[in-house]
């Protein structure tokens, strides 16, 4: 599938491309050139109908004009702030939105700007929380198999990917896992969350607490849904059992929302759809719509206060902690724009009333060649194909191939196909997607 086409006016080489499959694609380069709404449009001109919401982030569709606009007129005013000791209206105007749209006492926001930013953050808060209320000792992270929390050394710490593992050494000290929720033998075929294995949450005290000690575990990190894993949702009544054991032994909870925050289960945030609120939020993705970089944590008001209460001179910092981009404000105008148009236009529930249609889809695909499994929730779907012999990922990637040839982007991972479209989505475009899915599934060997 490596032979070469046109060679493009500009050199491929230079430019060493992230989680991709470098020698493959600079043999065959897929190009994108421009968007709007749900398509992207390729380097020979063709319509690519978007089925990932870029890499589950454009939840809004592509180059929507009040955002764009949002953009312009910020990058025109003010381009940049210093972030440490200084700031500037458009980043408090965000953090107002923000938390305003934020469950239970969420109410205050670290930003940075990215998924791992976040996770780095966040892991970094529970460490220094912990201390300052007097547990210093608490400095164990935990997260879980399958789990992905980016690519810095906190979130492969905690990640339980172990492509994204293994080259890179010993990584923090410390961290442990809980075992994955993922369980063809129970759970294949589930529509939503599978029934089975609520009981796994508790291996969190009996062998994890039971390990190391409740006086040592400062926090359990968990994605709500794993969405990189090939989706993987969580079986009923787990989340509520995760929370129950933080806080019987002073454990944070922190989820990792930045795939399932704004709206991709129908909801601002998968704490809303589960109604289990932890104590830290990660987020990244969808606050800008993709537009310009941003991320973040949304803090317990509980946490926040532990700092504020020190008992150092209020000209001493709180936290040593913070990016030079942190609350751009490129990113703070367009993340105010994109939680205004996600209100005016309601895409959360735009997305809550398209899910079934999604999950009825994506279900139609059982007992079609190669499929072993078929997982939904919100509008995050996977197909899970048996791999080919002796030639794991071969298979998948085929398909994904051949779809984008015909004007259809999908996810591939390992032997999974994800999709998740922008939430304006109509089910035109799901039967779209899903149907040239089937036709390569019927065609791939
Ligand atoms: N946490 C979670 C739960 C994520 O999904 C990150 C952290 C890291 O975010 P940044 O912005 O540093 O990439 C992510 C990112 C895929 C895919 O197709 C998933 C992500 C990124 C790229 C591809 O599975 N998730
Ligand atoms: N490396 C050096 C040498 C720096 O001076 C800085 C920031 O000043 C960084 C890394 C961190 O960069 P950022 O704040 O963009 O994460």
């Amino acid at each position: 599938m490596s032979t070469a086409v046109d060679t493009p006016a500009y050199d491929l080489e230079p430019f060493w491309m992230p989680f991709t499959a470098n020698r493959q694609f600079k043999g065959r380069p897929r190009i994108l050139v421009s968007a709007k709404d749900m398509y992207f449009t390729t380097d020979d001109g063709r319509k690519l109908l978007d089925g990932t919401a870029g890499l589950w982030c454009v939840n809004a569709g592509h180059c929507r004009t009040p955002i764009v606009n949002a953009i312009k007129a910020a990058a025109e005013t003010l381009d940049y702030a210093p972030a440490f000791q200084i700031g500037h209206p458009g980043v408090f105007h965000a953090a107002q939105k923000l938390v305003a749209l934020a469950p239970g006492e969420l109410k205050h926001v670290f930003y940075c700007n990215s998924g791992s930013e976040a996770v780095d953050s966040a892991l970094k808060i529970a460490l220094a929380y912990q201390r300052a209320r007097g547990e210093a000792s608490r400095t164990r992270l935990i997260g879980r198999e399958r789990g992905y929390h980016g690519v810095g050394f906190g979130g492969i710490s905690v990640g339980g990917m172990v492509n994204n593992r293994k080259a890179f050494g010993l990584a923090l000290p410390g961290a442990d896992h809980i075992a994955h929720t993922y369980d063809l033998e129970h759970n294949a075929y589930s529509r939503g969350l599978p029934k089975w294995g609520a009981h796994l949450a508790d291996e969190l005290e009996t062998r994890i607490v039971a390990l190391h000690d409740a006086s040592n575990i400062a926090a359990l990190i968990v994605e709500p849904v794993s969405g990189s894993a090939g989706v993987l949702p969580p079986p009923e009544g787990y989340l509520q059992r995760l929370r129950q054991i933080c806080d019987r032994h002073g454990i944070l909870l922190i989820f990792d929302e930045v795939i399932t925050g704004f709206g991709r289960l129908g909801r601002a945030f998968a704490a809303d759809y589960f109604g289990v609120v932890p104590d830290m939020i990660t987020f990244a993705k969808g606050v800008t719509n993709a537009t310009v970089p941003m991320g973040g944590v949304l803090v317990h008001n509980r946490i926040y206060e532990a700092f504020m209460n020190s008992p150092t001179p209020d000209i001493m910092v709180e936290l040593f902690h913070g990016y030079t981009y942190s609350g751009h404000p490129l990113a703070s105008a367009a993340s105010i724009a994109t939680l205004d148009l996600y209100a005016e236009e309601e895409i959360f529930k735009r997305a809550a009333a398209l899910a079934p249609y999604f999950e009825n889809a994506l279900h139609g695909l059982r007992g079609l060649p190669h499929v072993i499994d078929i997982r939904n929730l919100g509008l995050m779907g996977a197909v899970e194909l048996a791999p080919r012999p002796g030639q794991p990922v071969a298979r998948a990637f085929e398909v994904y191939l051949r779809c984008f040839e015909k004007g259809f982007l999908l996810r591939q991972s390992g032997d999974i196909l994800t999709l998740s479209p922008p939430l304006i989505a109509e089910k035109k475009h799901i039967d779209d997607l899903v149907g040239a899915l089937a036709d390569e599934l019927k065609r791939v060997a």
